[in-house]
């Protein structure tokens, strides 16, 4: 099942049919037992009529995203360890990355509050102060009070890497600003857990072309999801659960970088895709 925010109602897809939900977004997600919940709505609602969910999930739709945080995990995948320590050789930070691939400690950043974060269509921005900029596309969690992962997203961890290859202390300015992150199409809750053969895959394309192109199984990350879920919930209580982001490995080559007007599209098996253009902001 998955779940749409729009402007207007919250609405539930099962078996490709689309019904309204009367329910609060943050209440509603951080529910035990949310796949159960939502099987147990579907027979008492009126199916909506095509024409509403194209316009719901058209020009009404938002990030699936009420009052959680963002949060992110780095370094969950061999590629991540290598394109960082290369971007950061000459600073002298290639060390941090190859020993937190294999602490015991994951790493586990802040990312964004939900009024920085980009919903579908809508455009990610790239920083002016940054001269190599790059999307990450992340298998996204949504972790509820109860440190129970409820269901999945698709995530773009935007990311400055001149920033972040210029000293590790300054990975905050890399990687949080406005609109440096984007999720949706849907919060997607599965019946069981999501497959390890499940497929990320991102292209982008730059005036009508295809700049580039990767795709990777889940399986590939080295954290296990509970693992990375039980870490950020120690010490830390989150009273709506939060999200979580888990880690790229879609590392485009070291001569590219965003440039506004790209559009970069996630997708993600099972969940759907997440698309944005670039910008920078304001402009
Ligand atoms: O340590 C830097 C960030 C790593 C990251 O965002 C990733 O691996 O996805
Ligand atoms: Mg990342």
């Amino acid at each position: 099942m998955k779940l749409y925010r729009t402007t207007s109602s919250l609405i539930l897809e099962s078996e490709e049919k689309y019904y309204q939900l009367d329910e609060t977004w943050d209440v509603l997600i951080n529910r035990d037992g949310l796949y159960g919940y939502l099987a147990g709505l579907l027979s008492g609602l009126p199916e909506l009529e095509a024409d509403r969910v194209t316009a719901l999930l058209g020009k009404e739709l938002l990030a699936p995203i009420g009052s959680q945080e963002v949060w992110a995990a780095g370094v969950t995948y061999l590629r991540s360890r290598e394109a960082r320590m290369e971007e950061s050789a000459a600073s002298g930070g290639a060390d941090f990355y190859d020993k937190v691939y294999v602490a015991e400690r994951p790493e586990l950043f802040f990312k964004a509050l939900p009024h920085r974060v980009a919903a579908p269509f809508q455009a990610v921005y790239i920083r002016r102060d940054s001269s190599w900029n790059v999307p990450e596309p992340e298998l996204t969690l949504y972790i509820n009070s109860q440190a129970h992962i409820q269901g999945y997203t698709i995530g773009n961890d935007m990311s400055s890497r001149s920033i972040e290859g210029e000293n590790p202390l300054y990975l905050p300015q890399a990687k949080v600003y406005d609109r440096s992150a984007a999720l949706g199409p849907a919060l997607y809750i599965p019946e069981t857990p999501i497959p390890a053969t499940t497929m990320i895959r991102m292209t982008i394309a730059r005036k009508g072309e295809q700049v580039y192109s990767g795709e990777v199984a889940i399986s590939q990350m080295k954290r296990k999801l509970e693992e990375l879920a039980e870490w950020l919930f120690r010490e830390t209580e989150f009273s709506v659960g939060c999200y979580l982001m888990t880690g790229t490995c879609l590392v485009p080559g070291n001569d590219f970088t965003l440039q506004p007007g790209d559009i970069v599209d996630i997708t993600i098996g099972g969940i759907g895709t997440l698309t944005n253009p670039v910008k920078y902001r304001g402009a």
